[in-house]
C-alpha cells in the first residue's frame, strides 16, 4: 500500500471516485463517501464527553469540513463551515453559520445556505465572503448543479440591519460563473474572497486542475454578478493536481498588521496558498502580485510544490483567512479532521474540528509567515503554573502539576549553552516526517527536549512535542516533531502520524520557544514563536481528563534549560 493510499484511509479520503451520473462521468478526488453512513444521526445528548474538544470549535454533533467564509460584521465575527446536519460522515453538506463576539465562544445559528435550487441541488461547496463598500457582505460559494458540474453562485443577507445576517437569498440569476468550454467541470471550485483593482474590478479565484496542472483560475467583474475568466490564470504549478480552497492576500514586508485584499504596492508581498487534494497538505508561497498583468510570481526563496512551506505540518487542511478590521489583523482558519476511522466517528456522533483561529503575518525574514492562536484566546486561561531555570540533564523529565493537562495552554522558552553536540543532519532527511519518523523522541546530541502532552501516569501513553538540533554544512538545523505514535494504546483503526516541520530559525541567542494548545483529542503546537507549527489529533485511552499528564524533557546529551515554563488550566469555551 502506497502512503497516499494509506492516508486516505486512514483519514476518510478517497482520491479516486468514480460516478456515473445522468450520463455525465464524473470523477473526482474529494472526501471519502460512505453512503450507509451519511444519514445515520446520534442524539446530541447521548454524545459521550470523551475526546470531545472543549476551546476547539465544534458543533454539537455530526461531520463537519472546511471552513467558509469567514468574516467580521457590524462587531460580530461569522464562521460558516461544511456540515453534515445528518450525521458523522462527509454527506449532505450545508453551509452552517455560527456567531461570536470574540472568536473564541460561540453561538449557533440556523444553515445559512443549503442546497435548494437548481444551480447548488446537489450540494452547497466550500467559498468566501467580500464584504463590499457600504457594508454589504456577499458569500461565492460552490454549487454542485443537476449535472454534477461545480458552479459558482452568490447569495446575499435578506436584512442587512441584522447584525446576525441569520437570513441568505440565493437570487435566481444564478449561477454567475459556470465553468465554461476547457475547464473541467468536476473540478472548478471554493472561489476566494474578491479583492477591488484600481481599474474598478472585483477578481476572484477559483481553484482547478488542467490534467495533472494545479490551475487558479482568475475571474474579473464590474458588479459582482457578471464575471468574465481572464486569458491567463493567476497562477498554476505543474503535478500538483486539484488546487482546492485557494487563498490570496497581501501582507506588508514589515509588522504584523493586516491587510484588507486589495492593498496593493510595493510595501506588501502577497501569500498564495492551495490545499492540494492529492496530499490532503496544504502549501503556500510568498511572492509578487502583478496587478496589471493579474499575475503572482512567487519569490525564488518559495518552493511552489507540493514540498513547500505549510501553514501547518500536521492535521489541517481546507484553510480560510479573512482580514479582520476591527483589530486590524488576518486571520487564519484551519480544519482538522478526525484521525480515527468513520465507524468510530459514527459511534462518536461527531467528526471534525476547526482549530483556534491564528493570526498571520510576514516573519521579518520576509521567506514566510509567522503564525499565533488570536489573543482572544487568553481569556479562557484559568489556573497557571510556572516554573523557571530549571536544568534538565539527558534523561530528565519534569512533570508539570497542578493544572489540568488534558485542557491546557503551555509556553516554554528552552536554553542550551552550546550547539557542539548537535549530531550531524544527513542530507537524505529532506522530508522532515521521514526524520522524525526515524528518529523520534531517542536519544539524541541536543535534543530531543520539549513536552510530553495527553500522557498516562505511567508514560505507556503520550504525545511528544519537540525539538532535536543537527548540525549541517554551514548551518545548524532545527527539527520540530509532534509524534502521534505512542498517543494511544488503542491501535485499530488510528492514524498515528509522526508529524514533523523544519524551523528556519537564528539559534544565535541559543533559544527556542515552543507552545502547545492540548484540548482532550488535539494537540496544535507553535514551534519558534509561531515559525512552524504542528496540529496532532490523538485519542489517548489513559492519559484523559484528571488522568492526564504532563511532562517537560530532554532525552539529549547537552543539558536543556527551561528558561520558564507557563502553563494555564484552559475553560471551555461556550461552544454552539
Ligand atoms: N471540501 C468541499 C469542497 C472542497 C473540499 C466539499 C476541501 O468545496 O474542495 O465539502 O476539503
Amino acid at each position: 500500500m502506497n502512503l497516499f493510499t494509506f492516508l486516505s484511509l486512514l483519514l476518510g479520503f478517497s482520491f479516486f471516485s468514480l460516478f456515473i451520473n445522468n450520463g455525465v462521468v464524473f470523477v473526482d478526488a474529494l472526501h471519502k463517501i460512505y453512503p450507509e453512513l451519511q444519514s445515520i444521526q446520534t442524539d446530541a445528548s447521548v454524545i459521550k464527553p470523551l475526546h470531545r474538544t472543549r476551546f476547539h470549535f465544534q458543533p454539537r454533533r455530526n461531520w463537519i469540513n472546511d471552513p467558509n467564509g469567514p468574516m467580521y460584521f457590524k462587531g460580530i465575527y461569522h464562521l460558516f463551515y461544511q456540515y453534515n446536519p445528518k450525521g458523522a460522515v462527509w454527506g449532505n453538506i450545508v453551509w452552517a453559520h455560527s456567531i461570536s463576539r470574540d472568536l473564541i465562544n460561540w453561538k449557533p445559528l440556523k444553515p445559512a445556505i443549503y442546497p435548494s435550487k437548481p444551480f447548488d441541488i446537489n450540494g452547497c461547496w466550500s467559498g468566501s465572503a467580500t464584504v463590499l463598500p457600504g457594508d454589504k457582505p456577499v458569500i461565492l460559494y460552490t454549487g454542485i448543479d443537476p449535472q454534477n458540474r461545480q458552479v459558482q453562485n452568490y447569495a446575499i443577507p435578506a436584512n442587512l440591519s441584522d447584525p446576525y445576517l441569520t437570513e441568505w437569498i440565493k437570487p435566481d440569476n444564478n449561477p454567475i460563473v459556470d465553468p465554461g468550454p476547457g475547464v473541467n467541470a468536476s473540478a472548478f471550485r471554493d472561489p476566494t474572497t474578491a479583492w477591488l483593482s484600481k481599474s474598478g474590478h472585483w477578481k476572484t479565484v477559483i481553484g482547478s486542475k488542467r490534467k495533472k496542472r494545479g490551475m487558479a483560475y482568475l475571474y474579473r467583474s464590474r458588479d459582482f454578478v457578471k464575471w468574465t475568466k481572464a486569458k491567463h490564470p493567476l497562477h498554476s504549478a505543474a503535478n500538483t493536481g486539484m488546487w482546492e480552497c485557494p487563498d490570496f492576500y497581501p501582507v506588508p514586508l514589515r509588522g504584523k498588521l493586516g491587510l484588507d485584499p486589495s492593498v496593493t504596492g510595493n510595501w506588501v508581498k502577497h501569500v498564495f496558498k492551495v490545499s492540494l487534494d492529492l496530499t490532503r497538505y496544504e502549501y503556500y508561497t510568498v511572492g509578487k502580485y502583478f496587478p496589471k498583468k493579474d499575475k503572482y510570481v512567487p519569490d525564488n526563496t518559495s518552493v511552489d510544490g507540493w514540498s513547500g512551506l505549510r501553514y501547518d505540518y500536521g492535521n489541517f487542511y481546507a484553510s480560510k483567512s479573512f482580514y479582520d478590521p476591527l483589530k486590524k489583523r488576518r486571520v487564519l482558519w484551519g480544519w482538522a479532521n478526525e484521525s480515527d476511522s468513520a465507524q468510530d466517528d459514527v459511534s462518536k456522533g461527531w467528526a471534525g474540528i476547526q482549530l483556534i483561529p491564528r493570526t498571520v503575518w510576514l516573519d521579518h525574514n520576509q521567506r514566510q509567515l509567522k503564525q499565533w492562536p488570536v489573543k482572544e484566546l487568553n481569556t479562557l486561561r484559568g489556573k497557571k503554573v510556572v516554573l523557571s531555570h530549571q536544568k534538565l540533564l539527558k534523561g530528565h523529565t519534569v512533570e508539570v502539576k497542578g493544572i489540568t493537562a488534558a485542557q491546557a495552554d503551555v509556553e516554554v522558552m528552552f536554553s542550551f549553552s552550546s550547539l557542539d553536540k548537535a549530531d550531524p543532519f544527513d542530507p537524505r532527511w529532506v522530508d522532515a516526517q521521514a526524520a522524525c519518523d526515524q528518529l523520534g523522541n531517542s536519544q539524541g546530541g541536543v535534543g530531543p527536549f520539549g513536552l510530553l502532552t495527553l500522557a498516562s501516569e505511567n508514560l505507556d501513553e503520550f504525545t511528544p512535542v519537540f525539538f532535536r538540533i543537527f548540525k549541517a554544512h554551514h548551518k545548524h538545523v532545527v527539527l520540530m516533531c509532534s509524534d502521534a505514535r505512542s498517543s494511544s494504546l488503542k491501535e485499530e483503526g488510528l492514524y498515528k502520524p509522526a508529524f514533523a516541520g523544519y524551523v528556519d530559525i537564528d539559534l544565535s541567542r541559543k533559544k527556542l520557544s515552543l507552545r502547545s494548545l492540548i484540548d482532550h483529542s488535539v494537540v496544535e503546537s507553535f514551534g519558534g514563536g509561531g515559525k512552524t507549527c504542528i496540529t496532532s489529533r490523538v485519542y489517548p485511552t489513559k492519559g484523559v481528563f484528571d488522568d492526564a499528564h504532563l511532562h517537560v524533557f530532554n532525552n539529549g546529551t547537552e543539558a536543556i534549560t527551561v528558561e520558564y515554563l507557563r502553563a494555564w488550566s484552559m475553560k471551555s469555551a461556550r461552544m454552539n
